[in-house]
């Protein structure tokens, strides 16, 4: 039975904190009231990174109560499998939208066809979902993760350049993603495709970093272990980047613009963009996670009767050192 914001009985707090387990938010008191609010369930991957908890900030800055909302947000912590189990739950608490942050682009096909039937519509966010049926999703927003690698290398070809290094042999660490996910599907293409272009640089190694800095950190730090010539780090977000640079400090290798490793990353958050300025990190490739008011533009639409864009791509920069001070970095949101 599809409760929705018409005559949305919260479920008391027992049974709320039961089914959805694990939710990131407290449960709703005591009580059961209808609520004219719309109704989201919010499948979020986790807390992995600074990306992530300001992606997930956004959501809950955007959908509250007092705006109208009742958002019911679950923390995946990593694991595909509980997504899907918060997606089955929403089905049955008959929210009126879904929102998916999937971890990984596969393995979508059953669960959103169970949605489909509960006629719910499902708007996924940041990372993409991999499937034949686009019907499956009413909408898409988030970024373009190829452009992201693909503009690393054009910079890092440029910089060689300009270090009068275009000739010299290039090792390249690899310091991946999540596998599977859409970020790291993209920017691996884009080093690969960089890779092909330039007969001198090659990969000396390609670790998996799951986009943390304790994972990062372990796997460079073995890595160095092995006496490999590294030449440029390719860290595909800002905390493995900084377990990169801590597992290099460690073993008493420089890094970054004075350095003897050039430090690549991408997310551009506060901390990273931080590490940039001071010349740790020597380009970092935006990644936009402020999505709440732009999953908030498409169910306004949706609530109007409109269609919105079926895929929304978010404008993104980069920056080096030299294009950083303290107070733009202030002034970021995230
Ligand atoms: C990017 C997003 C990635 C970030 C990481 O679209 O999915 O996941 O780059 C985050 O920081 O963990």
């Amino acid at each position: 039975m599809k409760l929705g914001k018409t005559k949305w009985c919260l479920l008391s707090a027992a049974a709320a904190a039961a089914v959805l387990g694990g939710c990131g938010r407290p449960a709703e008191p005591e009580s059961e009231q209808a609520s004219e609010n719309i109704v989201i369930g919010f499948s979020q991957v986790g807390a992995e990174s600074d990306w992530r908890v300001a992606n997930s900030e956004s959501m809950y800055a955007t959908f509250t109560e007092e705006k109208g909302y009742d958002l019911l947000f679950d923390n995946a912590q990593q694991k595909p499998e509980n997504q899907i189990a918060a997606i089955r739950t929403f089905i049955l608490q008959g929210v009126d939208y879904i929102v998916l942050a999937p971890i990984i682009e596969s393995g979508w096909d059953e669960i959103l066809t169970e949605v489909k039937d509960a006629g719910i519509p499902v708007i996924v966010v940041d990372r993409m979902v991999n499937t034949e049926d686009e019907s499956l999703y009413t909408a898409w927003v988030g970024s373009d993760t190829y452009w992201e690698g693909e503009t690393a290398v054009g910079w890092l070809e440029d910089y060689l350049q300009e270090q009068g290094r275009q000739e010299e042999e290039i090792s390249i660490l690899h310091v991946q993603g999540t596998t599977g996910a859409t970020p790291q599907l993209g920017r691996t293409a884009g080093l690969d495709e960089g890779i092909l272009q330039n007969e001198n640089w090659s990969l000396t190694g390609r670790v998996e970093g799951e986009f943390t800095q304790a994972k990062a950190y372990e796997e460079v730090a073995e890595f160095l272990k092995s006496g490999s010539k590294v030449d440029v780090i390719y860290c595909e977000n800002d905390n493995s980047a900084f377990g990169a640079m801590q597992a290099l400090d460690e073993a008493g290798i420089s890094y970054g613009e004075d350095g003897d490793v050039i430090i690549i990353s991408f997310d551009a958050t506060r901390a990273g963009l931080t590490a940039c300025m001071e010349g740790r990190i020597n380009l970092n490739v935006e990644c936009n996670p402020l999505h709440g008011p732009r999953v908030e533009k498409i169910i306004s639409q949706l609530e109007a009767g409109e269609s919105p864009e079926k895929h929304s791509y978010v404008e993104e920069t980069y920056f080096t050192p030299d294009s950083l001070t303290p107070e733009f970095i202030e002034q970021r949101q995230y």
